[in-house]
């Protein structure tokens, strides 16, 4: 058994690693923000500092966390990892392009920020290490593919195991997401860089990044809904309550989730306004899924309650384990989803856009629903994972039992003050809210009850990396647990029209082709002056 996960360990490893180093960054800024003095603090550094957290949280956190979560689903759900020598390779791509992209930022040649937009230029090999990062995660989709078809011809007349058809939508989403950003970085951001070409257009590698930039975001949501969905269930003690819709949500995200670029670009010139609402009304119905998703998982959680012989209408709520760590954390990243799905309903409309667009309320929305509703999820699957992938009890349980209520608690406060100040109009991205010296500033006080929340956040995610890096270099030696799933209600017996991926494919391509095929022929028709490298500092 031993040494059976260690793929997966690999990269769980690398994601805390970056996740922790990310973490300090992220405390840096929220004080500067708040006027606060420390050492060092700087223009410029808060801007290497805000490009390096962005990338590290986002990017490279995110993507290795769920290469390790796929690898071990496959070895568990269906008996095998195909291609472990690719997937190893795969794994030092991913982790030299991590780096080499981390060190040109840390070295200040890359303040490009996390949304790298010309004519901001990063040095050549910020690029390269992208790309290096994204073709390991293509290898990893690769890997995770050929180990369902090999498990297929076995299995030929069986539905695929529930959490191994979320992982398979997500790869789906994720390879039609990274080919805008392939166009983009490969297409114009290395030529431009190495100077090859003189000039970028804007505004067509803003598209191309949105193309990616918004199922970016369902590529971090789905593994976490597979968690919700397949093993939440289980361990608060109930049953998944449909097989069968939960396949027909993860499906709907296929479709879905690509075709609504624009509505990250409604203050863009050079799109037409028909086309922003056509992106919006995709966008829209991204909210059905997600309705589902609330109302399958709830359902579930109440069936364990009453398996537990709860009986009114909410003491089913007390019964669940929220003093277990993955259990508090998975329900709490929950609650935080019902206020970020509140927000980004109001981001998606387009003249409330237009309140909160680049305001500090963007760092509050995506700080509660990425930065809490997934990476609480993640958090919580750490603590799930970590003695099943390496035989090991988890250490200072109690600390993980307080570290997931710490982070709600911290982010009710940083993400609640940012909300107001941007609605009151402090820009994002600022190295201090005490712009250009005005005073008295009406979102003072709320910086620095942010900036609180960022110490609160910053201790927990503190307590978060001492539990992990404890319990792997001395948890107790144990059997590792099994892996158990939950039981659906009903469950699904045969492969359905749900499990058919190619199709859902070929018709996912059909609908990203009516969103983007006619807006972007209208933007290259456009006349084009291209822009040259502009570098702040
Ligand atoms: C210790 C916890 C954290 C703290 C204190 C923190 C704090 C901050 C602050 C103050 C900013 C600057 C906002 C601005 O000036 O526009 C920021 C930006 C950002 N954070 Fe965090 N954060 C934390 C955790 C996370 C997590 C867990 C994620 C995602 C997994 C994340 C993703 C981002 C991203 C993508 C940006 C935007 C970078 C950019 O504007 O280019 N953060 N964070
Ligand atoms: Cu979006």
């Amino acid at each position: 058994m031993k040494g059976r996960h260690t793929l997966a360990a690999a990269h769980i490893g690398v994601a805390v690693a970056a996740f922790g180093v990310a973490s300090v960054m992220g405390l840096l800024q929220a004080l500067s923000i708040a006027d606060i003095q420390f050492p060092f603090r700087s223009e410029s550094l808060y801007y290497v500092s805000l490009t390096a957290h962005g990338v590290l949280m986002a990017l490279v956190f995110t993507t290795f966390f769920i290469m390790g979560l796929g690898y071990a689903l496959s070895l568990e759900c269906l008996g095998r990892i195909s291609g472990r020598s690719a997937a190893w390779i795969a794994f030092w791509v991913a982790v030299l392009g991590s780096v080499m992209a981390a060190v040109t930022i840390l070295r200040g040649q890359s303040t490009v920020l996390y949304t790298f937009y010309p004519p901001l230029r990063a040095h050549p090999l910020f690029y390269i290490g992208a790309t290096l990062l994204i073709v390991g995660s293509w290898i990893w989709g690769a890997v995770m593919i050929a180990s369902y078809r090999s498990w297929r011809r076995e299995h030929a007349g069986e539905p695929v195991p529930l959490s191994i058809h979320g992982m398979l939508a997500t790869i789906i989403i994720w390879y039609l997401a990274t080919a805008g950003l392939a166009v983009e970085v490969l297409g114009m951001l290395i030529p431009w860089s190495l100077g090859i070409v003189g000039k970028v257009d804007p505004l067509l590698a803003r598209t191309f990044f949105w193309w990616f930039g918004h199922p970016l975001v369902y590529f971090w949501l789905l593994p976490a809904y597979v968690l919700w969905y397949t093993v939440l269930p289980r361990v608060a003690g109930g049953r998944l309550f449909s097989d069968k819709l939960t396949r027909m949500v993860f499906i709907l995200f296929v479709l879905l989730s690509t075709p609504v670029g624009f509505h990250h670009q409604f203050a863009d010139p050079g799109i037409s306004s028909g086309w922003k609402l056509a992106h919006t009304v995709t966008t829209y119905a991204v909210v059905y899924p997600s309705l589902l998703t609330a109302f399958t998982v709830l359902a579930s959680l109440e069936v364990a309650g009453r398996m537990k012989g709860a009986k009114g209408l909410f003491n089913w709520i007390g019964r669940l384990p929220w003093g277990d760590p993955f259990f508090a954390s998975v329900a709490l990243a929950m609650i935080a989803f019902v206020f970020g799905g509140f927000g980004g309903a109001i981001n998606a409309a387009y003249a409330m856009n237009s309140m909160v667009h680049n305001t500090a309320w963007i760092q509050g929305h995506f700080h509660v629903t990425l930065g809490t509703t997934v990476t609480l999820t993640f958090m919580g699957a750490t603590y799930w994972l970590l003695p099943r992938m390496l035989g090991r009890e988890l250490r200072l349980p109690g600390l993980a039992r307080i570290q997931p209520y710490l982070w709600f608690g911290g982010m009710v406060l940083f993400s609640t003050s940012y909300h107001i100040a941007g609605l009151l109009g402090l820009p994002r991205r600022v190295f201090t809210a005490a712009l250009a010296g005005q005073s008295p500033l009406p979102w003072g006080a709320l910086t620095k009850v942010a900036a609180v929340g960022g110490a609160i956040l910053f201790l927990s995610a503190l307590a978060f990396v001492i539990v992990v890096l404890a319990t792997w270099v001395s948890g107790k030696k144990i059997q590792a647990p099994a892996f158990e799933f939950a039981v659906p209600l009903r469950p699904v017996t045969a492969p359905g029209v749900w499990d058919r991926f190619g199709l859902w494919t070929a018709l996912a391509v059909v609908l990203l082709a009516a969103a983007y095929g006619y807006p972007l022929i209208q933007l290259l028709l456009h006349p084009r002056y291209g822009s040259p490298p502009f570098q702040p500092f």
